[in-house]
C-alpha cells in the first residue's frame, strides 16, 4: 500500500468534527497536512498538537481566490499536495421546504455545493501537473435517501455525490483519483450547527446510540488514500451499526 509519508494532505473544514479528525490521522502516519478552517482560534490549538506535520491557514471555501492564492503560496514542505478533503460542509435548520429560510438554504449550497467545486477546481491543476493525486469529497447517506427536513441540504449532497464521479471519469489517464465518503449519523458539531447551538437539540440525535466517530470517518479516507495507486475507491457509504434506512413516509387521513 501507499506510504503515507509522502502525502501531503489538503483538508478543509478541519476545526471540527471529521476535518480535525482527518488533519490528525493524516499528521499521526507521517504525511504533510494543510488544515483550514474560519475559527482562527481552532486551527492555532490544532497546530500547538500536531507542530511541523501542520501548516495552517484561515479559509472560507466560498472564496475561490482564498483557495486559489492559498495554494499558490504554500510553503515549500507543503507546496505538492497530492491530497485533498473537501469536508468543509453544514446543514442548517431541519424543517419544511415551504417555511425554511431562503437564507440557510444559500449558505448550504454557497458552502456544500460552491465551496466543494472550489475546492476542487484549485486543486486539480497543480495534482495534475505533479503527476499524483487523490480528490476526496465527503457527501452523505443524505445524497442518497431523503429524509423529512433534508430538502436542500440531501440536495447538496446529492450534487457531491454526481459532481465527483463525473470529475473521476475527467481524471481518467492522469492518475488522479476521486473519491466520495459517504457517511451516517456521526458525532461531531453537525447537529449543533444544524439546530444554531441548542445543545439540547443537538446531544439528542446522537442520546442511547452508537453513532459514528469522526476517527472513523477519517479512517476510511485514510483507508482509501493509502491503498495502492491503482485502486480509486468510487464511492464508500459508512453507517454506525445502529442506523439503517427508514420506511417511506406515509400520510393518513
Ligand atoms: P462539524 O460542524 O463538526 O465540522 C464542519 C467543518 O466545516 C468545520 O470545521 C467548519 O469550520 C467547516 N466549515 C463550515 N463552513 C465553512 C466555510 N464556509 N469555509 C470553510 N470551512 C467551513 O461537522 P462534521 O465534521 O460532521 O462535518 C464535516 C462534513 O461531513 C460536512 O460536509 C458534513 O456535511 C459531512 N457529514 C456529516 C455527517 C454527520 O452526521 N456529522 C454525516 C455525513 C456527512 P469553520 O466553522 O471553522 O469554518
Ligand atoms: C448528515 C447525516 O442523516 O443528518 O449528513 O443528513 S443526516
Amino acid at each position: 500500500s501507499l506510504d503515507p509519508s509522502t502525502l501531503t494532505v489538503f483538508v478543509t473544514g478541519a476545526t471540527s468534527g471529521c476535518g480535525e479528525a482527518i488533519a490528525r490521522r493524516f499528521a499521526g502516519a507521517g504525511a504533510k497536512v494543510i488544515g483550514t478552517g474560519r475559527r482562527r482560534e481552532r486551527l492555532e490549538k490544532l497546530k500547538a498538537e500536531l507542530g511541523e506535520a501542520l501548516h495552517v491557514a484561515e479559509l472560507d471555501v466560498r472564496d475561490y481566490a482564498a483557495i486559489e492564492k492559498l495554494l499558490a503560496e504554500l510553503p515549500a514542505p507543503f507546496a505538492g499536495v497530492n491530497v485533498v478533503v473537501a469536508n468543509a460542509g453544514l446543514a442548517l435548520g431541519l424543517g419544511p421546504a415551504d417555511t425554511v429560510g431562503i437564507d440557510d438554504w444559500h449558505t448550504m449550497i454557497d458552502t456544500n455545493v460552491t465551496g466543494l467545486v472550489n475546492t476542487v477546481r484549485a486543486s486539480l491543476p497543480g495534482m495534475i501537473a505533479r503527476g499524483r493525486g487523490h480528490v476526496f469529497g465527503v457527501g452523505s447517506v443524505a445524497g442518497d435517501y431523503p429524509y423529512p427536513g433534508g430538502n436542500t441540504y440531501a440536495g447538496t449532497k446529492a450534487f457531491v455525490k454526481q459532481f465527483l464521479l463525473a470529475t473521476r471519469s475527467d481524471m481518467l489517464g492522469k492518475n488522479v483519483r476521486v473519491t466520495n465518503i459517504e457517511p451516517g449519523m456521526t458525532e461531531t458539531e453537525f447537529s449543533l450547527v444544524r439546530f444554531k447551538g441548542d445543545e439540547g437539540r443537538a446531544s439528542n440525535v446522537y442520546a442511547n446510540t452508537r453513532a459514528l466517530k469522526a476517527e472513523d470517518v477519517a479512517e476510511t479516507i485514510f483507508w482509501c488514500a493509502t491503498l495502492p495507486e491503482h485502486v480509486n475507491i468510487n464511492r464508500l457509504q459508512v453507517m454506525p451499526i445502529d442506523q439503517a434506512f427508514s420506511a417511506t413516509t406515509v400520510h393518513r387521513g
